[in-house]
């Protein structure tokens, strides 16, 4: 059986590719399995090569004519909300071209709308909702033993043309027994993801313990967090840094939540001498904490305080003090973190021109902290999407496109939300870099980022 994995273009600008912490866990999980030939990852995020009716012929020459059209030839891709659309009708060219090959997705928006896309999409044979670690090895082991596929959790296929569903997938306990996913590293182009990137992906944690409304992290993860073994971590450290790359970026939603944990991983990051940064929750840090994250070489904090304003803040469900946040932002600053970043949404339920000005105006005082500011977008499966009329919103275009929004409120039409973003975003934008979309830092990798902000509309 051979394997293509497909990371397929996001909807993101060219500098803001992420190494694929996903497929690198998927081909570790069966690169072991003596049912498996071969292992290959197109990496078309990073080739930045989008597939479309445009570019279906050259996609075809380029990536699909050299490999069988076996059933035997599993082409497997997420799907992400934010760019399901293009991903499915990728889908529906491949199949244009492969007519007995079998396609396979799985990932986010799989496990919040499985059933839906294996639905309308006939080009897809099989999608695999949650943690696909271990159900994904046994669905290709079936496939290739022609066995039933009765009683593997998670699975969408289709039978006699119409969709079905296998129970949903329990979270997976024991993190200790997942592979490595530096392992699936191998698979990937690290060269240039070194070159291009400069830093290393890494996911440490999965889940988060709260239930922001607007937030996927919930329905994804079922609100457990659960840990990679310490001991795990710091052997995937060093392969890292023996890859070659001195900095790295954590991707859990919420790193510093459990202190013992990543009290155990810090003295590691410094002894290996990587640069480091995360993602946490404002309340989530202390001065002990940050003097710690910042003398293990942490140089990049990136926050979600979504708005200063509490009554806001309250229907998001962040539960986040407005006044604890702006003093640890002070401290972390105070402390010497390099880069302070942290996100904000416009288009909040309620939230009026003038709120969203306040917040603007707090994110002055603190500087050198950098905002990001984006437009609040109703995901599917969330609390806000489910409940829109509760909240006083209205998609008024094309759900789910990056960039501007693409809702009005009760309190703000679509036309002063985006007005707004767009004054915030000439204000915020740093000349070397665009605030869209890219995540990371210049001062971790000394990089020069292009300004796309233009191009989106
Ligand atoms: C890294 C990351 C990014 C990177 C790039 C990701 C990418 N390739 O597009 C950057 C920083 C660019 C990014 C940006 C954005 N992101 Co983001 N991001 C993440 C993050 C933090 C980590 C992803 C990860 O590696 N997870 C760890 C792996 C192990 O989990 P996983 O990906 O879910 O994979 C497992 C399963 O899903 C499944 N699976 C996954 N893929 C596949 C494929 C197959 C074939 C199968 C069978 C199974 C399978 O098995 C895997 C192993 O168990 C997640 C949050 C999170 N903690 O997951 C958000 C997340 C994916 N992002 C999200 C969002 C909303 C965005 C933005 C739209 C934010 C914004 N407003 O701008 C932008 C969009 C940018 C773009 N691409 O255009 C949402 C997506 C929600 C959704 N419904 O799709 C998430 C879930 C955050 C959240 N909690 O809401 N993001
Ligand atoms: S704290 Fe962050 S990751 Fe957790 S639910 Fe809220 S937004 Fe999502």
């Amino acid at each position: 059986m051979r394997v293509v994995f497909i990371n397929p273009k996001g909807a993101n600008n060219e500098d803001d590719y992420e190494l694929p912490s996903n497929i690198a866990y998927l081909a570790a999980a069966v690169e072991k399995a003596d049912f498996i030939g071969e292992i290959e990852v197109l990496d078309l995020d990073l080739l930045y090569f989008p597939v479309d009716e445009d570019s279906a012929q050259q996609f075809n020459e380029k990536f699909l004519k050299g490999r069988p059209d076996e059933a035997s030839t599993i082409f497997a891709l997420p799907i992400y909300t934010y760019c399901a659309k293009e991903t499915e009708k990728m889908c529906a060219i491949i199949r244009r071209f492969k007519k007995r090959a079998k396609i396979i997705v799985g990932g986010p928006h799989i496990t919040l709308n499985g059933l839906g896309v294996i639905r309308d999409n006939s080009a897809i044979d099989f999608a695999l909702a949650g943690e696909a670690d271990f159900s994904f090895r046994e669905l290709l082991k079936r496939l290739a033993h022609g066995e039933s596929l009765e009683g593997i959790d998670g699975l969408y296929y289709r039978e006699n043309g119409v969709a079905k569903g296998n129970k949903f997938p329990e979270r997976i306990e024991n993190m200790a027994s997942l592979p490595s996913q530096t392992d699936g590293f191998k698979y990937l182009d690290m060269k240039t993801i070194k070159e291009k990137v400069g830093y290393c992906s890494y996911i440490a944690s999965r889940g988060c313990v709260f239930s922001c409304v607007f937030c996927s992290s919930a329905n994804l993860w079922g609100h457990k967090l659960k840990y990679l073994p310490a001991k795990t971590v710091i052997a995937e450290l060093g392969t890292i840094k023996q890859m070659g790359f001195d900095v790295v970026t954590f991707r859990d939603d919420f790193f510093t939540m459990n202190k013992p944990w990543m009290n155990e991983i810090l003295p590691c990051l410094k002894e290996l001498g990587l640069t480091w940064g995360c993602e946490t929750r404002i309340d989530a840090v202390d001065e002990k904490t940050l003097v710690a994250m910042k003398e293990s070489g942490c140089k990049n904090l990136r926050f979600g305080i979504e708005t200063f304003n509490d009554k806001s803040l309250r229907i998001l469900n962040k539960k986040i003090d407005p006044i604890l946040a702006v003093k640890n932002l002070e401290l972390a600053l105070k402390i010497g973190i390099e880069e302070v970043r942290s996100s904000f949404m416009v288009g909040i339920p309620g939230e009026t021109k003038e709120d969203v000005l306040r917040t603007v105006a707090i994110c002055r005082t603190l500087k050198p902290m950098r905002p990001r500011f984006r437009a609040l977008t109703p995901y599917i499966k969330t609390r806000l999407y489910e409940n829109m009329e509760e909240y006083g919103i209205r998609f008024v275009k094309e759900p789910h496109k990056l960039g501007y929004s693409q809702i009005e409120t009760d309190t703000m039409t679509n036309t002063e939300i985006n007005e707004l973003l767009h004054g915030i975003y000439a204000e915020f934008k740093n000349p070397k870099e665009s605030y869209y979309h890219n995540d990371f830092s210049m001062v971790l990798t000394d990089k020069k980022w292009k300004t796309k902000a233009s191009e989106v509309s």
